[in-house]
């Protein structure tokens, strides 16, 4: 299956060279400028969406609102040209960020509900709102998107996703507000009421905004067993380990899974055990995931419309398992692909940013960092020149594409001591990477060597 996808890709890339006489990346580019003009189209503020077009973070310029503060046991990094900032201290266990525009970013809370706000390098004390949450478990608010959509340019579009108890039951829903960049999130528009149940764990909640404007969410397997997580005879389709891609007001727009007599118009992907963390590619556009395994097998995949992880009869290369794809739930329009790389022993990986900036250096340059949470470790691959895969080239052991031992794992570990583990990565407007983990702290990895520690 993987090669049969590869080729395709090939096929198409070579038949853009024949059409167009460009390169593939410009192509694609195109594409992406394109999606990114429909969106500024519906926003006459200009602001930058979620996913900024790469032109804008090409140069670097630095954010210089940031206080460094003192931080006596630093992560450390591999290279010794990039140094790591802590810029914001006392955030209660963060489970996810998203920047609003050069100045602001929205940050959720997981165990009391609170989403805050950091504006012009200053963690406000007041909350933006606070809502309902259940937080037992993995259970709590999970995730944040900002879109902007509405006519009025001053104000931009968030959603939040939380557990919350509805009854006696916890559901996990989205909730749509309108934030007019000040003191806090107005409206609330329930727009998709989703199963928490049994859970607690695996609740999924991150949340972005596509290239093309869709809202997409991803959604663990609450531990059910249903055909959703590949059980032939199981339960029919429940909205869980699901990726959901809907408009802003919940509906499924344009996606490509069916079956007779069951709606499934809200997924784009499905068999996904758990995931903490997604992305877009900047130059393709592709979407690319980060999936949780039991004991065994944490996975990088590319998420093609109609993708099935596998889950729960493979995680990892489904060669290991000994199964082929025609023993799992194959829906209309879907299929199966292998991760591009996998943790032989899950690792507990979180989130994952392609990098959408130049202003580490070209090695790092549309490159993809993931964290984790059991390590605090921060990982870095290379993306291969026709953007299908990870470029893992030379590092023995990894031919697999399978991290078996330490060994092989030491190689992609970039980052180390992340206190209380990593939840969210995010390029930001200033082209400088932010990582925000558990223990509430909120990083930047800059250029330059670090400092030397006082004496
Ligand atoms: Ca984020
Ligand atoms: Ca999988
Ligand atoms: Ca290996
Ligand atoms: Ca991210």
């Amino acid at each position: 299956m993987e090669r049969k996808q590869t080729i395709i890709i090939f096929f198409f890339a070579a038949a853009a060279l024949l059409i167009t006489g460009q390169s593939i990346v410009f192509s694609f580019w195109e594409v992406h400028e394109k999606n990114n003009r429909l969106v500024q189209k519906a926003s006459p503020s200009g602001d930058e969406n979620d996913n900024v077009i790469p032109a804008q973070f090409s140069s670097g310029n630095s954010n210089n609102t940031f206080q460094v503060l003192p931080d006596p046991t630093p992560p450390t990094l591999s290279d010794p040209n990039i140094r790591v900032e802590k810029v914001i201290a006392g955030l209660e266990s963060p489970t996810s960020m998203a920047f609003s525009d050069s100045d602001d970013i929205i940050i959720t809370q997981k165990d009391n509900g609170i989403v805050r706000l950091v504006s012009n390098g200053v963690l406000h004390q007041q909350p933006l709102l606070q809502v309902p949450v259940l937080n037992n478990s993995e259970r709590g608010l999970l995730g944040v998107a900002i879109a902007n959509t509405t006519i009025d340019s001053s104000t931009k579009t968030v959603f939040l996703y939380y557990t919350e108890p509805v009854g006696d039951q916890a559901r996990n829903r989205i909730y749509r507000y309108e934030w007019n960049g000040m003191n806090n999130l107005t409206g609330g528009q329930l727009i998709l009421d989703l199963p928490g149940e049994p859970g607690p764990n695996h609740n999924g909640g991150k949340m972005q905004i596509g290239p093309d404007g869709m809202l997409y969410a991803v959604k663990g397997d609450l531990n059910r067993d249903g055909m959703l997580q590949n059980v032939r005879d199981g339960p029919l389709p429940d909205d869980t380990s699901v990726i959901l891609r809907v408009d802003y007001n919940g509906n499924g727009v344009g996606n490509v899974l069916s079956a007779l007599g069951v709606d499934l118009s809200k997924y784009y992907a499905y068999g996904v055990r758990n995931s903490f963390g997604f992305d877009f590619d900047p130059l393709t556009g592709i979407l690319w995931d980060a999936e949780d395994g039991p004991a065994d097998f944490d996975e990088i995949n590319i998420v093609l419309p109609g993708f099935n992880s596998g889950w729960n009869r493979v995680m990892g290369p489904i060669g290991r398992e000994g199964i082929t794809p025609q023993d799992l739930v194959q829906f209309q329009g879907s299929h199966y692909a292998d991760p591009v790389f996998s943790w032989l022993r899950s690792e507990g990986i979180t989130d994952m940013e392609i990098f959408n900036s130049s202003s580490l250096g070209e090695r790092y340059t549309y490159n993809m960092f993931v964290g984790d949470i059991n390590n605090g470790n921060l990982y870095f691959f290379t993306i291969n020149s026709n953007r299908t895969g990870l470029d893992l080239g030379g590092i023995a052991g990894l031919e697999d594409l399978v991290a078996d031992n330490n060994e092989e794992l030491d190689a992609v570990i970039f980052g180390r001591e992340f206190s209380g583990g990593i939840t969210d990565i995010e390029t930001g407007p200033d082209g400088y990477l932010y990582i925000l983990t558990l223990a509430g702290d909120l990083y930047r990895i800059v250029p330059g060597a670090p400092s030397a520690p006082a004496l």
